[in-house]
């Protein structure tokens, strides 16, 4: 028997050192050490052994069995160092070569033209909040004196989120213009002053043409405390003007209508492509409007808490597409929505 042990251990040898990758060691493991290895099947042998041989012969099995084993393990370490080895060999890089250029993103035109508005009235003293885009008809309307069936309801192309509509209990929308978050900033006021902008996304169910989107964004501003007058209002919004677009540029008010605010003024600025002797882009007329403004409603302060006796404020909201259209000479809104690079990247 140890004879036959010893054949075994240098045939196993053998066939070891020409096993060269994980899939040959694991069949030399079951062809000699598996459950019905060779090495296996003689130490099972040696029951049928007489006593006088066993002794040796099982001395030799495990002895044999455990250098099989470690002589496995060594073949094994050597296997995977050579594959790591070829491994780095082929994937090995040149960390000198240089990197690629890793193209970098940038502000979308209408984020970029938020920004600027926002900075502008940030230099005087407004701070910049947000709110949401999905409102309750309570503050879009209503707390704006615009009760249901008013006739002015109809200024706004709502679209409704609440299934019923308006009819709903509690109507639900997309909000029409940042003007809700005016009642927001003074109801959260305490009855103190405020001086915010708020930037935003609106939404109104319109058919869109050169000047109108379905989605666009606005800036509301609105400022209330004691002894705040139209001349406040006039003056902000013509520094305002001045600072995005350019000391020469006039400014011009007329009469409007918006019911949360009496009076109601729309703003126009001198034409900066015709510098007001009439063009095209300012359809002939030398002023290009930008926004609606005007002195906050008493009743609108009533509602929140104000005495409009003691308190004043004045609003406005503009459209920063229509503010960058101006700024840059683009005719149509819907390009800055549209996804097209070649329009986008030029900012
Ligand atoms: C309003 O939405 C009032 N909330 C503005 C306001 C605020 C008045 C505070 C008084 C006090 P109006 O519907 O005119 O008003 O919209 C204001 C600006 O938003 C417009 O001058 C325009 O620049 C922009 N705008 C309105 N509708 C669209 C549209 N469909 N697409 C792109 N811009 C629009």
């Amino acid at each position: 028997m140890p004879e036959r042990i010893d054949d075994l251990v240098v045939s196993a040898t053998t066939a070891l050192t020409a096993a060269a990758d994980e899939a040959a060691l694991e069949a030399w493991r079951v062809a000699y050490l598996g459950r019905s290895g060779r090495v296996t099947q003689i130490l099972r042998s040696l029951a049928g052994l007489p006593p006088e041989e066993r002794r040796a012969a099982g001395a030799a099995a495990n002895q044999a069995k455990t250098s099989l084993e470690a002589a496995l393990a060594a073949r094994e370490a050597a296997v995977r160092g050579a594959s790591l080895e070829r491994a780095l060999e082929q994937g090995r890089i040149d960390v000198t070569l240089p990197g690629r250029p890793y193209g970098l993103g940038r502000l979308h035109p209408t984020t970029q033209m938020v920004r600027e508005i926002c900075d502008a009235f940030a230099g005087m003293g407004f701070a910049v909040v947000e709110g949401p885009e999905v409102e309750w008809d309570y503050y879009n309307f209503e707390a704006l004196n615009i009760p249901k069936d008013h006739p002015a309801r109809d200024m706004w192309d709502t679209i409704w989120v609440s299934p019923e509509g308006p009819r709903a209990e509690q109507p639900m929308l997309m909000r029409t213009h940042t003007s809700p978050m005016q009642v927001r900033v003074m109801e959260a006021s305490g009855g103190g002053p405020v001086r915010v902008v708020v930037p935003g996304k609106c939404y109104r169910y319109e058919a869109t043409d050169a000047t109108h989107e379905s989605m666009f964004y606005q800036v509301e501003g609105l400022a209330v405390d004691v002894g705040i007058s139209m001349a406040d209002l006039k003056g902000t919004l013509y520094e305002f003007a001045r600072r995005i677009f350019g000391e020469q540029r006039r400014v011009r008010y007329r009469c409007d209508y918006f019911p949360f605010v009496e009076p109601g003024v729309e703003m126009s600025i001198d034409c900066f492509a015709c510098n007001g002797t009439g063009c095209r882009t300012c359809k002939q007329s030398g002023w290009i409007e930008i926004l609606g403004a005007g002195m906050v409603h008493p009743e609108v302060l009533r509602r929140q808490g104000y005495d409009p006796e003691v308190f004043t404020g004045f609003a406005f909201g503009m459209g920063p597409e229509r503010v960058a259209m101006l700024r840059h000479g683009i005719d149509d809104i819907r390009l800055f929505y549209a996804n097209d690079f070649r329009f986008l990247q030029q900012f």
